[in-house]
């Protein structure tokens, strides 16, 4: 006899923001650089979000699942604090 069919209806993941925090201190060049190398920005793109949080106090680098935004976030805080600059990176579920 078959087996009766069940629905499989995958559940979408739950999205997570990765968010820049803007300070006094991290050279703009230093978040252009980071938006590049761990977020794919061209350096167009890079230096309107940079720009973006240096006006707003904070701003959105890319949208991921848990596990890449926890990623991205060591990754990014990592090459600051090797850098000595105060740059903070934090991840908000959408
Ligand atoms: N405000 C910094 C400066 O004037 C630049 C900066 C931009 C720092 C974005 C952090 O997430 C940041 N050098």
């Amino acid at each position: 006899m078959l087996a009766p069919r069940t629905a499989v209806v995958p559940k979408k993941p739950d999205l997570y923001r990765v968010l820049l925090l803007n300070d006094d201190y991290t050279p703009m060049e230093f978040v252009v650089h980071v938006l590049m190398r761990f977020f794919a920005k061209d350096e167009e793109e890079a230096t309107r979000i940079m720009l973006h949080v240096h006006h707003e106090g904070v701003g959105e680098c890319g949208v991921f699942t848990f596990e890449i935004a926890e990623t991205k976030v060591t990754q990014v805080m990592d090459l600051a604090r090797a850098n000595q600059h105060p740059l903070q990176c934090v991840m908000e579920k959408k």
